[in-house]
């Protein structure tokens, strides 16, 4: 394979609902697509990056920067590089693993595109379909939370993930438990709005049977998840603040964290999301897929993803519906609560390149 020419979209979807995080209130994604054209075909990769660093320090226009003047050119430097060659090929980019992520993506699903190899068996999926879990946003109130909650859980999702912050999270939390009843699997995401003083508070979930509470401190702050980890009884899951295979080891021989969440825009692409996955299942340690909002063409990915044997928590990839009224691909749609794994060479989705020019944001940088 051998890359001539790269391209970046900018493109906007407005969501279907607006969607509350400890971080702030968002009510469209603003969307990076990379796509590779080589001698042997097309690949696409989607940017997970916010519109805002608020997530994490990333955010779209520096992705885009930092793909248009370091990444894009080392490939083209050296079009016949396997994508098993990127992750080397830009390691003198510190940082920006979003960015990262989505050059490698398209590079891969070029290259397995070409062989007629799906994302899932490049993988080593053992699923042809994954348990769908749904990330809901921070409610005006109790009432239209609930309302919000039982629609999902009528649209089959089987799981509810409720973000919380400081003052929306005990009541919040008991009115859905008390709604899905005991069985009903149930966590939360703080999105590190929590600090050391809040631990006695968050002992206070002990009484509603979490699956799970995610990243209730910041990134760097590995020692106050130990301490809460320690203190509680509800299992601690890190986000933000794994980074790669090795920061999770690192978190959990030091007991931070005893379940993980992996997203492969945050650890620099779906090699490194499958190396975090196998050190992971290595320690006995479950993951599940974390969600960024994407369109199909990410969604179409982390499924594959997901479809992996340690991942056995239902993850945030819910269907195209939860988000958008229209998907970029064919939409995801959930089927007793799961979704299919595509089976197509690549991510097995298409995009639809007339809705990408209705909804470009401005037209598409070619770089060769
Ligand atoms: C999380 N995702 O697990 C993230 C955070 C998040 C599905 O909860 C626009 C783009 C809005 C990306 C809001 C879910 C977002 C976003 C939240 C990511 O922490
Ligand atoms: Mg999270």
């Amino acid at each position: 394979m051998r890359v001539e020419s790269v391209e970046l979209h900018r493109i906007a979807m407005p969501l279907v609902r607006p969607f509350e995080t400890s971080f702030g209130r968002q009510t469209a994604r603003d969307i990076l697509l990379v796509r590779v054209r080589t001698d042997v075909g097309d690949g696409w990769g989607e940017c997970v990056a916010m519109a805002d660093p608020v997530y994490s320090s990333e955010y779209v226009s520096g992705a885009e920067a930092v793909l248009r003047d370091y990444l894009i050119p080392a490939v083209l430097r050296t079009p016949d590089a396997p994508v098993e060659a990127f992750g080397s090929l830009v390691s003198f980019v510190i940082g920006h693993r979003m960015a990262k992520a989505a050059l490698e993506t398209a590079l891969l699903d070029a290259q397995l595109r070409s062989t007629s190899t799906s994302f899932a068996t490049y993988f080593g999926a053992v699923r042809d379909e994954v348990d769908c879990g749904v990330s809901v946003g921070i409610a005006a109130d109790i009432d239209s939370l609930l309302d919000e909650v039982s629609g999902y859980v009528a649209e089959g999702y089987r799981r509810i993930k409720l973000k919380i912050k400081p003052g929306r999270d005990i009541e919040p939390v008991r009115a859905v438990r008390e709604l899905l009843g005991p069985e009903g699997l149930l966590q939360v995401d703080a999105n590190t709005a929590y600090t050391a003083a809040d631990i006695d508070h968050l002992r206070q979930l002990d009484a509603f049977d979490l699956l799970l509470i995610e990243q209730p401190f910041v990134e760097e702050d590995i020692a106050t998840h130990i301490a809460l980890a320690a203190a509680i009884e509800t299992p601690v899951c890190l986000d933000e603040s794994i980074l790669n295979a090795e920061v999770a080891i690192d978190a959990i021989e030091r007991r931070a964290t005893s379940i993980i969440n992996i997203k492969a825009g945050r650890v620099g692409g779906y090699l490194e999301a499958v190396r975090v996955h196998d050190v992971c299942a290595e320690l006995g340690v479950p993951v599940w897929c974390g969600g960024m909002l994407e369109t199909g063409v990410g969604r179409a990915a982390n499924v594959a993803l997901a479809a992996m044997e340690n991942f056995t928590l239902p993850g945030d990839t819910s269907g195209s519906s939860r988000y958008f009224a229209e998907d970029l691909t064919e939409p995801f749609e959930l089927h007793d609560g799961r979704l299919t794994v595509p089976t197509g060479p690549g991510s097995g989705v298409t995009v639809r390149e007339e809705l990408l020019a209705a909804w470009a944001l401005r037209p598409p940088l070619t770089l060769s």
